[in-house]
C-alpha cells in the first residue's frame, strides 16, 4: 500500500466510531432544519424539494399527477389494438397534468417521429467504446455525446438567454431527447448482444412499438415496453436518479448534461442496477439448485446466505414506502394474466420469494420495509420474452425514467427554481451539537 493510501485508512479506520456514534446515540439532535441523523443518512425525509409530476405516498405508492397506477392505464389513450396506452400521452400527462385527446397523443407521436434519428456521431461514439463497456456506461456517453446539438446550451452561448422563456428551449431538448432514447437503447441492444445487427424502423409505430420493434421482439412485447416505460418514468423527486438529473440542471446546464447525470445515478446497485442484480440473484441461485424450483427452506436458507454475507437483498425495502410497492404489483398482475408467463418456472419462484422474503427481512429488523419494489419482478418479464441479458435491464429503466426527470426539469426551468446548494458541517460541529465535543 502506497504511504498515501495507508495514511488514510488509518484515519478512516479511526473516524468511523465517530460516525456511528452521532447516528445510533444522537441521531434525532436537531441542527435547526435537519437531525444529526438525516445529515449522516441521506438527507431521509427532508421536505425540500418540490414537485407536481408525481408524489410517492409511503402507504398507497407513486401517484401521476394525482393518478394511481391502474387510474393512469385506464384513463389515456390507447394504442389500437391494444390493453396498454401509448407512452406519448403519458408524456403529454406529466408534463401538462390534462389526459391528452387521441388526437393531442397522436401529435406528440408524430412530433417524436420525426425527432427519432440518432445522429451518426453518436453511432460512432457508442462504437468507438469497447464492447465490454456496461450498457449503462454507453447509454450515458450517448446522452452526453449530444450535448453539441442543445438548443438551450447553444442559445445561451449565443447571449439568447431569457429568464422567462428559456423553458421552451428545454422543452426542444427534452422532447428530443425522449424521442431518441428508446433507438439509442435498442441501437446498443443490438451492438451488445445480437451480433451487431440491426433492424430498420417501422414508420407506422409508436414509441413503445417502435422499441421492441427495433430490439427485434415479438408484437406481444411491444406491450411490456410500453409498460415498462411508464411504471419506471416517476417516484417523485428525491430519488437518486431524478434528484440527480435536478440537481444538474439546477446549474442551468442543458437536458443533456443533466440526464446523463441521472443515468449515472441509476446505475448504483442500491437504485436501478438493482433489477440486474435480482436476475443474477435469482439465476445463480436456480444454478446451485439444477435448475430445480426450491423449497421454502432452500429459499429462506438462501435469502439469510445473502443478508449474512453483508449484502442486500435486491429488490426489497424502499426509502419512502412502506409496503408492497404498487410498480410491482402492477407487473405482478401482468405475469398473472399472460398465459404461459403465469406458469413460468422463475415467476413461480419471484412469487415465493415474495411470500419468504419480507418474512426474513423482518426477522433479520434492518430494513424499514420488507417488502419488494419496483426492481422484484420487472427482470422475469424480461427474462420470458427473450431479454436475457441482465446487465441490459437498467437501460430499460433509464428509457422510461427520462420521462419523469425530463418532465421535471422543464418545469424546473419554467418555475426558475434557485441552483441548488444545500449547506454542510463538519464532524466537529455535529459532536458539539450533539454536546460531545
Ligand atoms: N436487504 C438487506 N438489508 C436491507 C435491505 C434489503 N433489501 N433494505 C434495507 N436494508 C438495510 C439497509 O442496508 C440499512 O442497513 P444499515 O443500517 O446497516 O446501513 C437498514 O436496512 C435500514 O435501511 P432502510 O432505512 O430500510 O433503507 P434505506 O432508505 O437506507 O435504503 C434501499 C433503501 C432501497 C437502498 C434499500 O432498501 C436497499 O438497499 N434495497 C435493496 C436494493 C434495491 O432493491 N434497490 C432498488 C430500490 C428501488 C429503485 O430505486 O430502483
Amino acid at each position: 500500500m502506497s504511504t498515501l493510501k495507508e495514511v488514510l485508512a488509518q484515519k478512516i479506520a479511526d473516524h468511523r466510531p465517530r460516525t456511528t456514534r452521532l447516528v445510533k446515540e444522537f441521531g434525532d439532535v436537531s441542527l435547526g432544519e435537519a437531525t444529526i441523523g438525516q445529515a449522516i443518512g441521506g438527507a431521509r425525509g427532508i421536505k425540500c424539494l418540490v414537485t407536481d409530476i408525481s408524489y410517492l405516498d409511503p402507504m398507497e405508492g407513486i401517484r401521476f399527477r394525482g393518478m394511481t397506477i391502474p387510474e393512469t392505464f385506464a384513463a389515456l389513450p390507447k394504442v389500437p389494438g391494444s390493453d396498454y396506452p401509448y407512452v406519448e400521452g403519458f408524456w403529454y400527462l406529466l408534463l401538462t397534468g390534462d389526459v391528452p385527446t387521441m388526437e393531442q397523443t397522436l401529435e406528440v407521436v408524430e412530433d417524436w417521429k420525426s425527432r427519432s434519428q440518432i445522429p451518426e456521431y453518436v453511432i460512432d461514439v457508442l462504437r468507438a467504446l469497447p464492447r465490454d463497456s456496461h450498457p449503462m456506461a454507453m447509454f450515458s456517453a450517448a446522452i452526453v455525446a449530444m450535448q453539441r446539438d442543445s438548443v438551450f446550451s447553444n442559445n445561451y452561448a449565443a447571449g439568447k438567454f431569457n429568464k422567462m422563456t428559456c423553458w421552451e428551449d428545454m422543452y426542444e431538448d427534452c422532447t428530443t431527447l425522449m424521442a431518441k432514447l428508446g433507438p439509442i437503447g435498442a441501437y446498443i441492444y443490438r451492438m451488445k448482444y445480437k451480433g451487431d445487427v440491426h433492424i430498420a424502423a417501422d414508420p407506422e409505430l409508436d414509441m413503445g412499438g417502435q422499441f421492441a420493434h427495433l430490439i427485434g421482439q415479438s408484437d406481444e412485447y411491444k406491450d411490456v415496453a410500453r409498460m415498462y416505460f411508464i411504471l419506471h418514468s416517476d417516484h417523485e423527486s428525491g430519488n437518486v436518479s431524478a434528484h440527480t438529473t435536478h440537481l444538474v440542471a439546477s446549474a442551468l446546464s442543458d437536458a443533456y448534461y443533466a440526464y446523463s447525470a441521472g443515468i449515472n445515478g441509476l446505475a448504483g446497485p442500491l437504485h436501478g442496477l438493482a433489477n440486474e442484480e435480482v436476475l443474477r440473484w435469482t439465476q445463480n441461485f436456480m444454478q446451485k439448485l439444477g435448475g430445480q424450483v426450491p423449497t421454502e427452506e432452500q429459499l429462506k436458507e438462501a435469502l439469510w446466505d445473502t443478508l449474512n454475507s453483508g449484502q442486500v437483498i435486491p429488490g426489497y425495502g424502499h426509502a419512502v414506502l412502506r409496503k408492497t410497492d404498487p410498480r410491482y404489483t402492477s407487473q405482478r398482475e401482468f405475469c398473472l394474466n399472460t398465459p404461459g408467463l403465469a406458469e413460468y418456472p422463475l415467476f413461480q419462484l419471484v412469487k415465493m420469494i415474495f411470500e419468504v422474503a419480507p418474512g426474513v427481512l423482518t426477522e433479520h429488523g434492518k430494513a424499514k420495509n420488507p417488502w419488494p419494489n419496483v426492481d422484484a419482478q420487472s427482470g422475469v418479464i424480461q427474462w420470458y420474452y427473450g431479454v436475457t441479458e441482465y446487465e441490459y435491464y437498467t437501460v430499460l429503466f433509464g428509457i422510461g425514467r427520462a420521462l419523469g426527470c425530463l418532465a421535471n426539469i422543464t418545469w424546473d426551468r419554467a418555475l426558475g427554481y434557485a441552483i441548488e446548494r444545500p449547506k454542510s458541517v463538519t464532524t466537529a460541529m455535529l459532536e458539539k451539537a450533539a454536546g460531545i465535543a
